[in-house]
């Protein structure tokens, strides 16, 4: 029994020993296929914080469509991308919103101080619009 006891654990420590360089080369490797899950991470994100009532506005052709319009405090705008290029939707106020908006996303914000709020694409300046809170 012991002898076979012995004989175990020799030809453990001799296969450890042989191994256990090429053991840490395989977790050295293992760690670099960590960056292909990648295409996931931005998903969640879609779905700004708003509340109250939503006017939606669409971006398509380089233009803000009925970009600009009147709405009673406490509601919501929503704009989305369905256009083939990225924009963005950026008010002078930057507090209110200035995100970047890629294509099938989102971005919104609520208007709870009457006002107007103009605002723009900064990528393509002649892409305006007001958002006016009554
Ligand atoms: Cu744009």
């Amino acid at each position: 029994m012991n002898k076979t006891i012995a004989l175990l654990l020799i030809l453990v420590i001799f296969i450890y020993g042989c191994s256990s360089g090429s053991v840490d080369q395989a977790i050295g490797t293992g760690t670099s296929e960590d960056g292909s899950g990648e295409g996931a991470v931005a998903e969640g994100q879609a779905g700004p914080e708003i509340s109250g009532d939503v006017e939606e506005i669409e971006i398509v052709g380089n233009q803000f469509v009925e970009g600009s319009i009147a709405i009673d405090a406490g509601t919501s705008v929503k704009w989305t991308n369905k256009d083939a290029g990225i924009h963005t939707v950026s008010f002078q106020d930057e507090i209110i919103l200035d995100k970047v908006v890629k294509v099938g996303e989102s971005a919104a914000a609520t208007f709870n101080t009457p006002g107007a709020y103009s605002y723009k694409c900064k990528i393509h300046p002649e892409m305006t619009g007001i958002i006016t809170v009554e």
